[in-house]
C-alpha cells in the first residue's frame, strides 16, 4: 500500500488516498482495512498446486463438472454488491465497521463470494461456481483468521427444468418459509435438486457413508434457507449456506420474470479441508514452513493423505559434535540439553551412533 499525499503544498500533508494494486482509493472515516490484511490480496492460496485449498478446490470443480468456474474475482467490491443489492438491511450486524474491512465508505473487502453472484448473472451465466478469498475481522484462534477461503455455487432453472422430476426427501419445514412466487412443487423440485447435488457432492468429498445434517436458516438473499453440517471424527462442522435466491435479486440481475427459480450456496473451503485433511489449525494454510509444503507437494496422492502435526516452533538445525569420556551416555545428553534450554526444547532423539576407536600408537 503507497500513500498518495496532495499534491498542493498548501493543503496540509495528511493520506488522503491510498493504492491498492493499481487503483487509487479515497481514505475516509469508514477506512479501517490495515496495511497487514492487504498484504493478503495477492497471496492466492487457491492457485497453489497442491496445497490443500487447491486440492479441495479442484475436487468441487471436477463434481460440478459441468459448471462454468472462475477463481480469479477481484475481492475488492462495492458495499452495493457486498450488501445492498443482497438485501442485508441497514442495521445487519455484517455492515458494522466492527465486523468487516472498509476501503472506504463505497468500497470494501468481500465478507463473501455472493457479493459477485448479481455480475456473473449479468454476464449469461447459468451455472457457476466462483472461489476466493473473503475477508472478516473476528477473534484471533485456531478456528478463524480474518481472511478464509469460499466456493459459490448458482444454478439457474429454465422454465421447462422443473415440469416432471423425482423428489428426494427434502427439508420439510423449508416449504413453510417458500417465496410467495414459487409453487410448492417448484419449491419441492429446486430444494431437492439443490439437496440432492450437495449430498453427492459432500460424498464425493468425504465418502458415501458420511452423516450429514440439513436445517433451516436465514440469509437476507435466499428463501428458504438451509445450512449443511457434516460430522467427521465426531464432531459436527457447519460447512456450508445455501438456498433458493429471492425473485428480487435475480430480476434486479437482469433475468425475465420466468426465470426465477435458482439455487445457490456458499461452503468454507478451509472447513472443509481442516475436517478431510485432519488440519488442526487455520493458520497452517498460510503456512511457509518446509514442514507443511513438503506434506501437500503435487507430487503427494490425496488418496489417505492427512496433515502429520509439527512443532509450533520453527526447525532450528545445527551440527554441534564434542568429545566425551566413556561414562557418557545417551540419556547424559537429553540432561545436558534439560538443565540448559528447560522445556523450550519438545523432543529429542538419537538419530545415529558413530563408535570412534582410535588406536594408540604412540
Ligand atoms: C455466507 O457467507 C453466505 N454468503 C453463504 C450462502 C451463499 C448462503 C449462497 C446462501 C446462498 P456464512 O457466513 O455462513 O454464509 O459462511 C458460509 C460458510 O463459510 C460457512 O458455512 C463456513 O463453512 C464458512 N465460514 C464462515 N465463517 C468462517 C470463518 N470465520 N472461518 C472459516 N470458515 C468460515
Ligand atoms: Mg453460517
Amino acid at each position: 500500500m503507497i500513500s498518495i499525499r496532495r499534491f498542493f503544498s498548501s493543503l496540509p500533508a495528511t493520506e488522503v488516498h491510498q493504492k491498492i494494486g493499481s487503483r487509487v482509493f479515497e481514505v475516509d472515516s469508514m477506512t479501517n482495512a490495515t496495511p497487514r490484511i492487504l498484504s493478503k490480496l495477492d497471496a492466492n492460496l487457491l492457485t497453489i498446486p497442491g496445497h490443500p485449498l487447491n486440492r479441495i478446490k479442484t475436487k468441487i470443480y471436477d463434481y460440478f463438472s459441468e459448471f462454468h468456474h472462475q477463481d480469479m474475482l477481484d475481492p475488492i467490491v462495492s458495499v452495493q454488491q457486498n450488501f445492498d443489492e443482497l438485501g442485508f438491511p441497514q442495521d445487519h450486524v455484517g455492515r458494522t465497521l466492527n465486523d468487516s474491512y472498509y476501503i472506504n465508505r463505497s468500497w470494501m473487502l468481500r465478507t463473501h463470494m455472493t457479493a459477485h453472484e448479481k455480475e456473473m448473472i449479468v454476464n449469461g451465466h447459468i451455472s457457476f461456481l466462483m472461489a476466493g478469498s473473503v475477508f472478516r475481522r473476528d477473534e484471533i484462534d485456531a478456528t478463524h483468521y480474518p481472511v478464509f477461503h469460499q466456493l459459490e455455487g448458482v444454478h439457474i432453472f429454465k422454465g421447462s427444468d422443473y415440469s416432471s422430476s423425482t423428489v428426494p426427501d427434502i427439508v420439510e419445514e423449508a416449504l413453510a418459509e417458500k417465496q410467495p412466487e414459487h409453487s410448492a412443487e417448484q419449491v419441492r423440485f429446486a430444494l431437492g435438486h439443490l439437496q440432492s447435488s450437495l449430498d453427492g457432492l459432500l460424498r464425493h468429498l468425504f465418502g458415501p457413508t458420511v452423516p450429514i445434517r440439513w436445517q433451516s436458516c436465514y440469509f437476507p438473499f435466499t428463501q428458504p434457507s438451509l445450512e449443511v453440517e457434516v460430522e467427521y471424527r465426531g464432531r459436527w462442522v457447519e460447512v456450508l449456506g445455501s438456498g433458493l435466491l429471492q425473485k428480487s435479486f435475480l430480476q434486479g440481475s437482469g433475468l425475465s420474470t420466468d426465470q426465477h427459480l435458482a439455487w445457490a450456496f456458499g461452503l468454507g473451503l478451509e472447513r472443509l479441508a481442516m475436517v478431510l485433511y485432519d488440519i488442526p489449525d487455520i493458520r497452517l494454510f498460510w503456512s511457509k514452513d518446509p514442514r507443511f509444503l513438503s506434506q501437500f507437494d503435487p507430487s503427494v496422492k490425496d488418496e489417505g493423505l492427512t496433515f502429520k502435526a509439527f512443532s509450533k516452533y520453527p526447525h532450528v538445525a545445527r551440527d554441534i559434535s564434542f568429545w566425551v569420556s566413556s561414562e557418557f551416555s545417551q540419556n547424559s545428553f537429553y540432561d545436558l540439553v534439560r538443565s540448559i534450554a528447560g522445556d523450550l526444547v519438545e523432543t529429542a532423539s538419537m538419530v545415529n551412533l558413530y563408535q570412534v576407536y582410535y588406536a594408540n600408537s604412540l
